[in-house]
């Protein structure tokens, strides 16, 4: 594939490097209530090579017994802290839709973790669109189309960078294929942060 799937965008270093900052000091308050925790494949219990948590009053988990949207931290027990109120303003500016998201997934890349290709189908509102902000170092993104096998394109998304996922693209399968280590100054101990704010219900 030459292109990106319909209702895919790239929004190259929308957030300037102070703007990063902020959200790096906001995702470690966040990170202090709801610490990285390491998910697990259903059923296999194979550990995810990247790390998880969340914030909003939904949160994605894996686990042995599944995939879901739970409202607690699986390790804390305790609900997850509200959204950083500069990513509910990003929601507002690019995902054109008339609700504001209830989850932010908040994966954590060391150098050698990797995300394989699959689908985001864990949300009743697919309608929505699906918002990412990536933090630190590079990575080579790669998405395709809604058939597992077809052609991808591979795009390298750096610190700063929103992807907004809407329409044909919703359904698409995408993964991280490699982090380029050292490729960027934002995060102390290197590696990188991929937020994905999501709505998870149909509104009423
Ligand atoms: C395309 N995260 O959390 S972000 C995920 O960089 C996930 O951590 C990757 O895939 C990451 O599920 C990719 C870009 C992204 C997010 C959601 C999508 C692309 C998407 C949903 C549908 C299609
Ligand atoms: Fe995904």
């Amino acid at each position: 594939m030459t292109g990106l799937p319909d209702g895919a965008r790239h929004l190259p270093g929308h957030f300037d490097r102070a703007a990063q900052e902020a959200l790096v000091d906001a995702i470690r308050a966040v990170l202090e209530q709801a610490p990285l925790y390491t998910p697990v494949m259903p059923r296999w219990g194979r550990p995810f090579s990247v790390r998880m948590t969340n914030c909003g009053p939904l949160g994605w988990v894996a686990d042995k017994a599944g995939y879901r949207y739970q409202p607690q931290h699986p390790a804390t027990g305790r609900p997850w802290p509200p959204i950083p109120a500069p990513l509910l303003t990003l929601w507002q500016s690019v995902a054109d839709y008339p609700h504001p998201p209830e989850a932010c997934l908040v994966n954590f890349y060391d150098e050698a973790a990797r995300m394989g290709l699959h689908q985001d189908r864990d949300e009743a509102d697919l309608g929505a669109p699906v918002v990412s902000v990536s933090l630190g170092d590079d990575c080579r993104f790669r998405i395709g189309g809604t058939e597992r096998g077809g052609p991808t394109a591979s795009i390298r998304l750096a610190s700063g960078d929103v992807f907004v996922l809407g329409g044909a693209s919703r359904l698409a399968y995408h993964g991280v294929d490699r982090i380029y280590p050292q490729s960027s100054t934002l995060l102390k101990n290197g590696g990188r942060i991929n937020l994905t704010l999501r709505r998870v219900t149909k509104p009423a």
